[in-house]
């Protein structure tokens, strides 16, 4: 294969989330990905500030993944799982949910977080009809969140540019919560912000104008990542959790990018110990390899269904990919990894050294915020007058050009250190942020 492709091929490819014109003009090309560092075309190696898009911990191309990846597709390379099984599919069910703490939970496979969220979001509105509840359809999302692409994802997400262009294809009957980003009271906080514990009493304000009996479940990121790392104030998602629970709504978490360890816990729910109803997932859960997702519900949920006669469908979803066999196989090697190198644990570790050096950053040129959570952090740039989501564009191009990849989104950037990093890596990625700001003509 030719490093740079030809003017027809650059045109040829749609690219998702991407200005397309503009890096048709300067594409930006990476030719090979080995542990924490990617290869560009011409050469040179970048540090992998966000674990790939926040679902590659293990970096890149891990021995023990790429093993069994490449057994699998020569033993099994597909296998229906309409009516058929592959044993692997059910072992890695298993171990999610004794992974989650949760031994008789069950999982639903799907191929990526927007399908886990669609689904999600069916097996909570199913739940209630089979419970004799048909009047619970309402989904509660948040503002900022970020649940994906699909219908049910942008309609409980709350980013106007992924939500806008779409009015006609939402479902009907959501509402949202508050985001509780307030750089006024909150600016700087070191993990969970003190303040801002109240604005989870707005879903008791949706309750009285919809009526509990017409809510099925809300939906929250546990820490908000896309929208640039927005954490829970202290206490909010125990709240969440009781009022919930008091009006017989379920929770869903969606963990597309806090599960499998980026807080340095299995799962966000572990870390702030609140346990959801429904848990979506995707990315981390088998290092990116192969697209993998999945929806974790309870066992009650699931038993809910098995009812009716024996021979029907009790659940009328799943995906032609749906469990697999290349995304499981490299599922269960990924997990074997994250346990036999303790690299949970070691994220857990990494988190204050990132804090740390992320928050050095204050003072800085641009920086007007910076946030940060087990091994996620992010800072909030000055926007270039009358051109929102140029200037972190800038920091974006200035810290590549010094080695290092992180994300850009509105006037955000966003840091997810891969969990093999060490301290000396985290602590050099938020360096070259550091010159990248100072390099940008303001
Ligand atoms: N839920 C959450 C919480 C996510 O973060 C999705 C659902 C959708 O997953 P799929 O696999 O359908 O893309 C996501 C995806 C970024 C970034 O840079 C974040 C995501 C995807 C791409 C980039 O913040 N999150």
């Amino acid at each position: 294969m030719n490093a740079v492709p030809s003017e027809a091929a650059l045109r040829a490819w749609w690219m998702p989330f991407t200005h397309n014109r503009h890096f048709k003009a300067h594409p930006r090309l990476i030719t090979a990905a080995q542990g924490a560092y990617y290869t560009l075309a011409d050469g040179r190696r970048v540090f992998d500030g966000l674990s790939g898009l926040w679902c590659s911990p293990l970096g890149h191309s891990p021995a023990r993944v790429v093993e069994a990846v490449q057994k699998q597709v020569a033993t099994l390379d597909f296998a229906p799982s309409f009516q058929m099984g592959h044993t692997a599919a059910f072992t890695l069910a298993e171990r999610i949910a004794q992974l989650a703490g949760r031994p008789d939970d069950k999982v639903f496979f799907v191929n990526s977080g927007s399908e886990a969220v669609d689904t999600a979001l069916k097996i909570a509105i199913a739940w209630h009809r089979v419970r004799g509840e048909a009047s619970r359809t309402r989904i509660i999302g948040r503002e900022r969140g970020y649940h994906g692409v699909g219908m049910g994802g942008i309609s409980v997400g709350g980013i106007l540019a992924n939500r806008k262009m779409f009015t006609p294809l939402m479902i009907p009957g959501v509402d949202h919560l508050p985001h509780t980003w307030n750089p006024a009271q909150m600016a700087y906080s070191r993990g969970q912000p003190d303040w801002g514990l109240h604005l989870v009493e707005d879903l008791e304000r949706l309750v009285a104008l919809h009526d509990a009996s017409t809510i099925a479940a809300v939906i929250v990121e546990p820490m908000q990542g896309s929208t640039g790392v927005i954490v829970p104030p202290k206490g909010y998602l125990k709240r969440l959790r009781e009022i919930c629970t008091k009006h017989g709504i379920l929770l869903i978490f969606d963990e597309v990018i806090t599960g499998f360890g980026r807080l340095g816990t299995p799962f966000a729910s572990d870390f702030f110990d609140v346990r959801p109803d429904l848990t979506t997932f995707a990315k981390a859960v088998n290092n990116a390899t192969v697209p993998l997702g999945g929806v974790i519900a309870s066992g009650d949920i699931y038993d809910a269904f098995m009812t009716g006669p024996e021979h029907l469908i009790e659940f009328f979803h799943g995906y032609t990919y749906s469990a697999h066999p290349l995304a499981v196989a490299a599922a269960h090697a990924t997990l074997d990894e994250l346990a036999a190198s303790g690299l949970i644990a070691r994220a857990a570790k990494l988190a204050p050294v990132l804090e740390d050096a992320i928050h050095s950053l204050k003072g800085e040129p641009l920086v007007t915020d910076i946030r940060n959570l087990g091994l996620a952090a992010a800072i909030d740039v000055t926007p270039v007058p009358g051109k929102p989501a140029l200037r972190a564009f800038q920091v974006f191009e200035q810290a590549l050009a010094r080695g290092l990849m992180l994300r850009f989104t509105g006037e955000t950037l966003a840091l997810a250190p891969p969990f093999i990093s060490t301290e000396d890596e985290v602590r050099g990625a938020v360096e070259t942020l550091r010159t990248a700001l100072r390099a940008v003509p303001v």
